[in-house]
């Protein structure tokens, strides 16, 4: 299964809604730039990272891919993938400049074409080559309710329709106003509303500092919050270190983080409790094993931030152990081949071969943008 051609791919995939914010963010569209591998005997590898569809940056990690990583990669044998994944992860030139940032989203990107490729080689969903099924179910939490742009009402209304209507087990809510007390009263509202079972997770998306977010979390508590994702600037160990001894909510983390070095630091220093890493971001589904590996061996659930918008994060998550739940965001998922499905409140398996990244032939030409 040799490969002949690299071709970086720039989507830009509108959300099924105008436009949403969370305390850092605004976007309209959700950017799938990666690549398509072609072998020599005819098959299709497809990889994508995340982004939130800034043109200029997502031709940077394009031509990436097309300028260092493809000439690492064009006749070699995809099915080597302990050793392919070494060598693009060490090739001197890009551990010089990379490691983090453009560079590492364009190997995300990479590896989980390789994968894709190896999966489909097999004839088998990426979960099976991986050894799964772990579990029989999949639960899944609804992020798509609770954006920080939505007024209160509407915020309310969508998180008891997520589990009235929908199933759903547990929603997920921005939080991360100048004023936290806006988020209390938005809290307690969204709890009075759903009642005590749902799991109710916020998410400030490390916007806060250690005072704030102190404060906040002693009322907080009030509420049962499931957990408090990113509160603080993402690098920061020692505040979220200093947090998790500070308050009962469990903190949760990883979507911002490349490496696994960064994601034992925050192990190594009880920063963090439930472990969030993204296939997108890390080096593929490679390093994402190995930081689910690293959660597992202390007994810390695994619940994967969905840069992919889970497309790749199902199969993960039914073949890994210590992945306990999983995002689910499904603004984009009628543009691939197999869409993510979730039948009140849990992930259905995938069945097609692959990694389920690879996008309708419609989706290819329609949100294409172009690479320079
Ligand atoms: C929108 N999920 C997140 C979206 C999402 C962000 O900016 O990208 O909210 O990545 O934090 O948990
Ligand atoms: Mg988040």
């Amino acid at each position: 299964m040799k490969i002949r051609a690299v071709e970086p791919l720039i989507l830009h995939m509108p959300l099924t809604r105008d436009a949403i914010a969370d305390s850092t963010h605004r976007i309209t569209h959700w950017g799938v730039v990666g690549v398509r591998l072609t072998t020599t005997d005819g098959r299709e590898g497809f990889g994508f990272t995340g982004t939130h569809a800034d043109l200029a940056s997502d031709r940077l990690i394009a031509a990436c891919i097309g300028a260092c990583y493809a000439p690492l990669l064009v006749g070699e044998d995809a099915h080597e993938g302990a050793r392919l994944a070494r060598k693009l992860a060490r090739a001197p030139a890009l551990q010089w400049v990379g490691r983090a940032g453009i560079t590492q989203l364009a190997l995300a990107a990479v590896d989980v074409a390789l994968w894709d490729l190896r999966a489909k080689a097999a004839g088998v969903p990426l979960w099976a080559l991986l050894g799964g099924p772990v579990r029989e179910r999949l639960p899944a939490y609804d992020t798509d309710v609770g954006w920080l742009s939505f007024s209160a009402d509407e915020l309310v209304a969508r998180c008891r329709h997520a589990v009235e209507a929908d199933g759903f087990r547990g929603v997920k809510v921005k939080v991360g106003h100048d004023d936290p007390a806006v988020d209390l009263a938005r809290l307690e509202a969204v709890r009075r509303a759903i009642g005590p079972a749902p799991t109710l997770a916020i998410d400030g998306n490390g916007r806060w500092d250690l005072p704030t977010c102190k404060r906040f979390c002693a009322r907080a508590e009030a509420f049962d919050v499931f957990w408090f994702e990113e509160p603080m600037w993402y690098d920061d160990v020692a505040s979220h270190a200093a947090l998790a001894r500070a308050t009962a909510i469990p903190i949760a983390l990883g979507e911002q983080l490349y490496t696994i070095d960064a994601f034992q630091s925050f192990l190594d220093a009880g920063a963090v409790h439930w472990v969030q890493p993204d296939v997108t971001r890390l080096a593929g589904v490679t390093e994402f094993l190995q930081v689910a590996d690293a959660a597992h061996a202390r007994r810390l659930p695994v619940a994967p931030h969905a840069g992919d918008m889970s497309q790749v994060h199902v199969h993960l998550a039914y073949a890994h152990p210590a992945a306990a739940l999983l995002e689910y965001i499904p603004w984009i998922r009628a543009h691939f081949v197999e869409p993510i499905r979730v039948e009140r409140g849990e992930f259905l398996r995938p069945q097609q071969p692959g990694a389920g990244m690879t996008p309708t032939p419609d989706a290819l030409v329609r949100f294409a943008r172009p690479l320079g």
